[in-house]
């Protein structure tokens, strides 16, 4: 018998108000730092989610496309490589779009398919949980909605049958080497021999062509970036005038990656009210908002090896652009 889709989908999460103290606390560090900097992962409120969806559609940005094509042919041997379903984890699933042809090719081999998606946004797990259910008749969600960390202890606790996490995106790319390294090792560490982790990762290519995909023409990656400036405002009571800072992209060739820059227009002061703190800019003063990683094939496998696992298979688009690696853990 074919459940309710209300039935079949569970949303767990963490308070909302630890995700607002470890922002405000980050922002106090970054922008009392020499360098002026700020994390990522903190322009991923709902706003900065819709943004990022857009980014995906982009023509400059070619990685969601490559990823897609690569799953979209491999799905089926993605699939086939299971004794059972294993319960599909996503770090990040956002609107889960490439995520789709995968559960297809699951559904189309197995009776049952378990999906657990986790992402900062709350707003984007549930309305997508919604669409996924509807159409898939046989799918159960199990959401979570927080930080990854948070979202992986949950699997680890809650969850019983073999898993694989998806990684998808090159989302390690954000990460630095230290912390790309750290986190493999937290996740190794919660997973089983039969266990695995699907990640996607972007390649090392022409910088000409990484510094269009981070700054495209219609401006989309700008605002996005400039998110984080405007979350300070809405969250903590800042005054940034965003107009007032200008959006820079660099590739830093022997970091292998691209940097992403707020550089200031002008000397000015930033009041943050809730962080009862004011900030000076001097013109030309950068805050360092975005790293984007790019991987050569020797990467990846060292990146692997530190990490605590072995690659099992790996798989290319048509022009080279992207990986979709398979591994386990050792
Ligand atoms: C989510 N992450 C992998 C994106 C990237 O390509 O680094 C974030 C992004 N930032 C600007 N454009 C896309």
């Amino acid at each position: 018998m074919i459940q309710q889709a209300s039935q079949r989908l569970a949303l767990h999460g963490t308070d909302a108000k630890s995700d607002l103290d470890d922002f405000a606390s980050d922002v106090r560090a970054g922008l009392t730092s020499e360098k002026k900097r700020l994390s990522c992962r903190f322009i991923y409120d709902d706003a900065g989610s819709d943004i990022f969806e857009a980014i995906c559609d982009l023509p400059e940005y070619y990685l969601t496309r490559a990823e897609r094509e690569i799953l979209e042919r491999r799905a089926q041997e993605f699939s086939q490589r299971f004794d059972e379903s294993p319960t599909i984890v996503e770090l990040g699933s956002g609107s889960s779009t490439k995520t789709r042809v995968l559960l297809n090719a699951l559904s189309d081999t197995f009776d049952d398919v378990h999906y657990v998606p986790i992402d900062i946004s709350t707003e984007m797990l549930a309305s997508t949980a919604r669409d996924l259910l509807d159409a898939f008749p046989k799918l159960k969600v199990t959401a979570f909605a927080g930080e990854y960390n948070d979202g992986l202890r949950f699997v680890h606790d809650e969850i019983d049958e073999p898993t694989c996490t998806l990684w998808l995106g090159s989302s390690v790319g954000n990460l630095s080497r230290e912390d790309a390294i750290k986190f493999l090792r937290s996740m190794r560490d919660t997973m089983d021999g039969h266990d695995r982790l699907l990640a996607g990762m972007d390649l090392k290519k022409d910088p000409e062509v990484l510094i269009q995909a981070y700054n495209d023409r219609a401006g989309v990656t700008e605002s996005f970036n400039r998110n984080i400036l405007l979350r300070i405002n809405r969250e903590l009571g800042g005054d940034f005038d965003p107009d007032q800072f200008e959006y820079k992209v660099t590739y830093n060739e022997d970091l292998g990656r691209v940097e992403m820059y707020q550089v200031s227009r002008m000397n000015q002061n930033v009041h943050i009210r809730d962080l009862d703190m004011t900030v000076s800019f001097e013109e030309g003063e950068p805050i360092h908002t975005e790293n984007s990683h790019k991987y050569s094939l020797e990467d990846i496998d060292t990146l692997a090896a530190q990490g605590g696992y072995s690659r099992e298979v790996q798989w290319f688009d048509d022009l080279d652009r992207f990986s979709l690696n398979l591994f386990k853990p050792v």
